[in-house]
């Protein structure tokens, strides 16, 4: 494929610097924002990612800020997940759908006080579905995207990485919590999360100016550590069951086919959005869902269009991940399943783009 063409539109972030210097291989585009997907090459990071740390720039995992009275309101109104717990030093996985219950995005949600939240998220423009529904439903809030872009430190060295740069406290930080911590005399979110399974920690770096002094300061302090850059793994992601907006899924499915119910739980007097969609859709269940696949033979391109998943001679669902697994030495994929062939050991074909192969669903992802 021919390179890029870079202008405004395709936005830096505040670490392009670092990336650039430590040598990205490849870039994708992920909310109009520079995101790397190559530093050495994808099985040599998968590879580290696994055994040592890594500093990711996802600036691209933009945040919708509501600030103002209604903030939680409207919070409320855009997620099927309960929020009436969540206190105010967590973060939530939150499903967001439209009103025929399909997924717009899945964000997580960064709760700061009942007046001001950060919805952290994928790849669609939340936000102008955001202002529209605080616009139609008349409330007290402002939405805007703020100047922050997040950095995560994933791998199994992240504790000790972080502890050195932001202080033993970052070990106390349960899952999906965050503490405010200073770095050079400026606090920041801390969050323990990310796009990885492996471990580690996501701060959400507000401005600019902190973004490459904390970039250097994490690779100076991980010299020993082994540190790097990295970036969202495609092998590990797909192991490990995490979805990509926009690739495994759209607005065409609902979060119960994504296999994120378990983030829907609406209340007796909950009002979301979607509500009566997926009141119906719980009654009948899913007419397909996301599912764990392996594909057989030698190492397969990752898809750039969904393949087709076949049973005698029909469609029956696609793939829409696939990539080689250095450690399960099998092609590891996530992929779209009607509700009768869903079940695990079940045996289909994939028309993959060079060819057709035999694929087996599996009972759950390999992480
Ligand atoms: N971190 C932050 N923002 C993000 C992402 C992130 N925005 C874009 C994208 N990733 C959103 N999608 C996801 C997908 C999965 C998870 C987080 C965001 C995730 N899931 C865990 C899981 O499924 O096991 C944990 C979910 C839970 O138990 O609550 O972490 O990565 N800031």
């Amino acid at each position: 494929m021919s390179m890029l063409s870079r202008s405004r539109r395709l936005r830096e972030t505040p670490f392009t610097e670092g990336v650039e210097r430590e040598g990205v291989k490849a870039y994708t585009v992920y909310n109009r924002m520079l995101l790397a997907t190559v530093f050495e090459s994808v099985e040599a990071d998968y590879r580290h990612l696994k055994e040592h740390v890594q500093v990711w720039d996802v600036s691209c995992e933009r945040q919708v800020e509501l600030k103002g009275p209604d903030a939680s309101e409207l919070m409320r109104r855009l997620t099927p997940r309960n929020l009436d717990k969540m206190q105010d030093d967590q973060c939530y996985y939150v499903p967001i759908v439209d009103e025929t219950g399909g997924m717009l995005n899945d964000p997580v949600a960064i709760k700061h006080s009942d007046d001001r939240w950060w919805i952290s998220i994928a790849d669609s423009d939340l936000l102008f579905w955001v202002k529209g529904l605080a616009l139609g439903a008349g409330l007290d809030v402002n939405v805007f995207e703020p100047d922050v872009s997040p950095l995560a430190i994933q791998g199994p060295k992240a504790d000790e990485l972080m502890a050195r740069v932001f202080g033993d406290e970052v070990r106390d930080i349960r899952f999906f919590r965050y503490k405010r911590l200073l770095f050079q005399g400026t606090s920041f979110v801390v969050a323990r999360s990310g796009y990885s399974k492996q471990g580690g920690y996501e701060v959400y770096v507000e401005g600019g100016t902190c973004g490459m002094p904390l970039w250097n300061a994490l690779f100076e302090a991980g010299a020993d550590l082994n540190v790097r850059p990295g970036c969202p793994n495609l092998i590990e992601r797909i192991e490990s069951g995490l979805l990509s907006y926009g690739n495994d899924m759209t607005m065409e499915n609902t979060p119960m086919e994504c296999g994120l119910g378990k983030f829907c739980n609406p209340t007796e007097d909950s009002d979301h959005t979607g509500l009566a969609a997926m009141k119906r859709e719980k009654e009948s269940g899913p007419v397909q869902q996301i599912r764990a696949i392996s594909i057989s033979g030698d190492a397969v391109k990752p898809p750039t269009a969904a393949w087709p998943l076949m049973k005698d001679g029909m469609k029956v669902g696609q793939v829409t991940s696939a990539a080689w697994s250095p450690d399960f030495k099998t092609n590891v994929a996530i992929g779209m399943v009607d509700a009768k062939y869903w079940d695990a050991g079940m045996q289909l074909t994939v028309e993959t783009s060079e060819g057709i192969r035999s694929a087996v669903v599996q009972q759950s992802f390999w992480n």
